[in-house]
């Protein structure tokens, strides 16, 4: 099975991953990638990512000789589409890498080859993708035709893996397979029988695209319920983490962590698709966005009332959650950024144990600099509290006890409970 190997498009967070764990079983695997310098990366056995366990899954498999990237898509027998789908700026999907993919491996395609849609998609594309390898190859049957039998197998298999777990959640996780047709299905789930332990779910396309959006969309509903508490407890003079800590009690209730707004490259994104396919019924689920969008807002403002103009604030954390290095679509960042705006003559010190310079929108800014913890911390007049990392976890009120502390994921817990605070 797969003797002429499995191709994956796109070599980012889900594509390398899953190249390594199926080229890890001895199946021949080419990633393919647009960009020279990962392709040349990745055939030297190194890892462009920060990930867990990825370096030696990539290097052991390039050594084994079953893991190889290039630019060109070699003919192959299962295609994996891991490419990015954004939204635009209009918060509609932007599907042309979907579309470019599909379209760059439509002319090695041959009868039997199954093609997988692996990239977070709004509900159809997996349709689409059948429909653009139709237009660029007339001489196969396409599933979406409808006409029985097929020549090419089509489905959609939405990764679910959380980022920082990535190479261990990539073979454990349940996996929802959806396919245009039932053959579709089955012959795709074939490919992760190849390297997954969790169960392998068949279903139809678009209800697999639809599961999907759903599981982002519920931890963002979530996530806002969380936030909007902390904006009711903030109005009403009461401590967020302990009203949760206290609900959470209660068997049935699980809320999540209130945070200074909800980053990376899923969860702030998929809700979008959803309310793209259908906006008149996805209220809650707008409104969520809408609410997880104004946390930057609101933490700059509160921040700003504490500060004075010239203050010193040490901003601890810059990534988009706990202990990863990924800065992008981070809250923290838009949080900097709009604090230098409103505090132009601050002096803004971002500590940031997991990356060694700031990213381009801050690194042309002269009051914004990366500085060592101790230093911030001994500069600060406010402290801005916006990451959970561990390198955090030993800070206490009591050291930031002459200090202005904004603490935007209750890391710095008070030393007593409400009682005591009122006697
Ligand atoms: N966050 C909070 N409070 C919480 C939990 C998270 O403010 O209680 C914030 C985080 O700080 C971060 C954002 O939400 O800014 C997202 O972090 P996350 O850990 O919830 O999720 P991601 O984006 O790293 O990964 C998610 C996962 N989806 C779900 O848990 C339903 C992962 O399984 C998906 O594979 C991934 O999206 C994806 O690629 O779609």
């Amino acid at each position: 099975m797969f003797d002429n190997g499995i191709v994956v498009v796109g070599l980012g967070y889900i594509g390398l991953p899953t190249s390594a764990a199926i080229a890890t079983q001895g199946v021949s695997v080419t990633g393919i990638d647009v960009r020279r310098d990962v392709v040349d990366a990745i055939n030297l056995g190194k890892v462009p990512i920060v990930e867990p366990d990825l370096d030696v899954a990539v290097a052991g498999a390039v050594a084994l000789g079953t893991l190889r990237a290039t630019t060109e898509v070699p003919s192959a027998d299962a295609f994996m589409l891991a490419v990015p789908t954004p939204s635009d700026a209009g918060k509609a999907p932007d599907l042309s890498y979907v579309k470019a993919a599909a379209e760059s491996i439509a002319p090695v395609l041959k009868a039997g080859d199954v093609v997988i849609l692996e990239s977070t998609s709004p509900p159809g594309t997996t349709r689409r993708v059948s429909e653009w390898i139709a237009a660029a190859r007339p001489d196969l049957s396409l599933p979406h035709q409808g006409e029985g039998r097929h020549d090419i197998y089509v489905a959609h298999c939405p990764e679910r893996v959380l980022p920082g777990r990535i190479m261990v959640e990539i073979v454990e996780n349940d996996r929802l397979v959806g396919g245009i047709t039932r053959a579709c299905a089955e012959r795709a789930a074939e490919v992760y029988s190849l390297f997954c332990r969790g169960e392998i779910v068949l279903t139809d396309a678009t209800t697999a695209e639809m599961a999907k959006l759903v599981e982002n969309s519920f931890r963002d509903v979530n996530i806002a319920f969380a936030n909007e508490l902390a904006g009711i407890c903030d109005h009403l003079d009461l401590d967020v983490w302990e009203v949760i800590d206290l609900a959470n009690k209660h068997p049935r209730v699980n809320i999540l962590k209130p945070g200074p707004g909800v980053g990376g490259h899923c969860i702030a994104v998929d809700p979008w698709f959803i309310v793209a396919a259908a906006p008149e019924q996805s209220r809650i689920i707008r409104t969520a966005r809408e609410i997880n969008d104004a946390r930057p807002h609101a933490v700059v403002a509160q921040t700003v009332s504490l500060a004075k103009p010239d203050s010193t604030i040490a901003v601890l954390g810059l990534a988009f959650k706990a202990n990863v290095d990924d800065l992008r679509e981070s809250p923290a960042i838009q949080i900097v950024e709009l604090l230098d705006e409103a505090l132009p003559d601050a002096r803004l010190l971002a500590v940031e144990p997991h990356v060694d310079a700031l990213p381009p929108s801050l690194a042309g800014r002269d009051s914004v600099s990366l500085a060592p913890l101790g230093t911030a911390l001994a500069a600060a007049d406010v402290v801005l509290l916006l990451v959970d990392h561990q390198a955090f976890m030993d800070l206490t009120l009591a050291d930031l006890r002459d200090k202005q502390v904004v603490d935007t994921r209750g890391l710095l817990k008070a030393a007593t409970n409400p009682l005591e605070r009122t006697s």
